[in-house]
């Protein structure tokens, strides 16, 4: 489907910035996890319609100044690789890491003004360690990689490419729970059933011997052969390992060392605060005592944890690693919000004062934004691209501080949701690659294929008006401006369906105003920051700025559905 799209560009300022439990159990608490459930083949379930998009032609447009340049930091903007449903590089319809290899000029070609790339800075891999399932977070050895996926030299070639390239690259790490086909696991049953209590196995998974006695709001699941009843709070295949142990603390450590030792960056971890299931203090204090060792052998570290809570839970993290950031994101997060013609103040607020806190618990600590990820409906279904808010809401998560995480497919507005289903699987839908690419959706996905209706990568790279290309553009300006990702943020006050904030680092102040309503605005820049602005140092949206902006050093006017950068 090729869009109806007016193309006009500012094409001299373009080219300058651009060259320049087996029941299905689930923990009972509210907020969900990044965990997945056993996928079935219900195939009554369907997904919703999307929301209709609105007819007529749309002007994309997007300029900027300066010269994006290769980040060396960890203010990266990552680029989250659901492994199996990216790319297939050997024609098994299952992606894999050859695939990833195979698409390294897509997603970063090492030059950041090139113009022909993503540019993304940094790749969450999903778990890619051996596993039975098509998601693979149910880990049976995380010492190799899943012969689907390829093997730990193809992991080493990535890794190594990757960093010709300065991305960094994170694991997918869960170890709150491993496969039930683990040998971890094997050798704690067989302890159990032979009674061997002196056996360090028999330690090694949270278990009960009487279920009655055990704390409620868990699940158990009894040990086959034994009396004994095993903690899996996510599928009777998941058992969760017991961090009372020494062991348990070797096993995971070893695990970690052992991909760092290889060059891997960081990890995303999975299930962070189930470590100790509805007890933050303790399963915080393991994290603290986990990164400070990690730390020592790669000071440099990234981690993001998975605690799928609101803020003040995830308080309880930040002192130790940065949380993924589940209040603005999602179909009523703030970023959503904001972008369909919401009030950006009450983002940009919230911003100001999650990132004093934050940065109060752990000074280097960061916020890290997404709209969507692999346990979640895909943002297209709820932001469509034809009505501009797609492009608002990646411009209020890009164009912020920290290190913001982009959902493979985001950035060509591919769909999947999770409708009625009984599995994830509509949400890690194939990319669409329009170019021979034998990728296939996972096992389980029973998507309508008329709701999978994104342009392929192949259409979207030549067309100077679509979402990827604004996606390449956007983080080019990111890039360009280094005070965005890293500075001092203060929100302003602006009118409604406007906001804006001042960022300033290394002596240099930047201030980005967003517009997210359907009309031009005109603001009176010296009523609402004591800070003189000269010029304006980029634009993106889909307004029509070529004639509609200005600014005189006081007087701005911003066209709709437009973010503009001030130096
Ligand atoms: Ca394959
Ligand atoms: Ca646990």
């Amino acid at each position: 489907m090729k869009k109806c799209i007016a193309i006009i560009l500012a094409a001299v300022l373009l080219l300058s910035a651009l060259c320049a439990c087996a029941s299905d159990t689930v923990p009972t608490q509210s907020a969900q996890t990044g965990t997945e459930e056993t996928a079935t083949n219900d195939e009554t379930a369907a997904l919703p319609t999307p929301t209709p998009e609105p007819a007529g032609e749309l002007t994309v447009k997007y300029a900027g100044d300066g010269t994006p340049v290769r980040t060396t930091d960890n203010y990266r903007v990552f680029y989250e690789i659901f492994v199996g449903s990216f790319s297939d590089s050997n024609g098994d319809g299952i992606g894999d890491l050859r695939g990833i290899i195979n698409r390294m000029d897509y997603l970063n070609d090492g030059d950041p003004t090139s113009g022909k790339s993503l540019g993304i800075e940094g790749i969450w891999l999903t778990p890619i360690f051996s596993s039975p399932s098509y998601h693979k977070y149910d880990v049976t050895n995380y010492y190799s990689v899943d012969s689907s996926f390829g093997t730990t030299e193809d992991l080493k070639e990535l890794v190594d490419l990757c960093h010709t390239r300065g991305v960094k690259v994170i694991l997918d790490l869960p170890i709150n729970h491993t496969g039930s086909l683990n040998k971890w696991y094997g050798e704690f049953v067989r302890a159990h059933r032979e009674g061997d209590v002196d056996n360090p196995a028999y330690e090694r998974y949270s278990y009960y011997s009487a279920p009655d006695k055990a704390p409620a709001g868990r699940t158990f699941s009894q040990i086959t052969g034994t009396s004994d009843y095993v903690e899996c709070n996510f599928a009777g295949n998941m058992p969760e390992l017991n961090f009372d142990s020494e062991e348990v603390y070797t096993l995971v450590y070893d695990v970690a060392k052992y991909y760092l030792d290889m060059g891997v960056d960081g990890f995303r971890f999975d299930a962070a605060k189930y470590v100790y299931f509805g007890d933050n203090a303790k399963s915080a204090a393991f994290w603290e005592r986990y990164i400070s060792d990690l730390k020592k052998i790669n000071e440099d570290l990234y981690t993001v944890a998975e605690v799928w809570d609101g803020d003040g839970i995830t308080d309880r993290y930040f002192p130790y690693l940065n949380c993924f950031n589940f209040t603005t994101a999602g179909t009523s997060g703030l970023i959503a919000e904001s972008a369909k013609e919401g009030n950006v103040n009450v983002f940009t607020k919230y911003v100001q004062s999650y990132i004093t806190k934050i940065t109060s618990l752990r000074e280097d600590a960061m916020y890290v934004p997404f709209i969507a990820n692999h346990d979640t409906d895909r943002a297209a279904g709820y932001l469509p691209g034809l009505n501009g808010r797609a492009q608002m809401a990646a411009n209020l998560y890009i164009l912020c501080p920290g290190s913001p995480f982009i959902y493979y497919g985001e950035e060509i507005g591919l769909r999947g949701s999770r409708g009625g289903a009984p599995t994830d699987a509509d949400r890690r839908l194939a990319m669409i690659w329009g170019d021979g690419d034998t990728i296939k959706d996972p096992e389980g996905s029973i998507y309508n294929k008329a709701n999978k209706n994104a342009d392929p990568v192949a259409e979207q790279i030549a067309d100077e008006t679509s979402l990827y290309t604004y996606y390449k553009t956007l983080i080019a300006i990111r890039q360009a401006h280094p005070e965005i990702a890293r500075g001092k943020y203060t929100a302003l006050s602006l009118p409604k369906k406007t906001g804006a904030f001042l960022s300033t680092y290394n002596g240099s102040t930047v201030c980005v105003i967003h517009n997210t309503s359907t009309d031009a605005v005109t603001i009176d820049m010296k009523s609402v920051t004591d800070v003189a602005f000269t010029k304006i140092s980029a634009e993106i949206g889909i307004g029509d700025f070529e004639t509609v902006t200005s600014f005189d050093g006081t007087t701005l006017v911003i066209p709709p559905q437009t973010s503009v950068i001030l130096r």
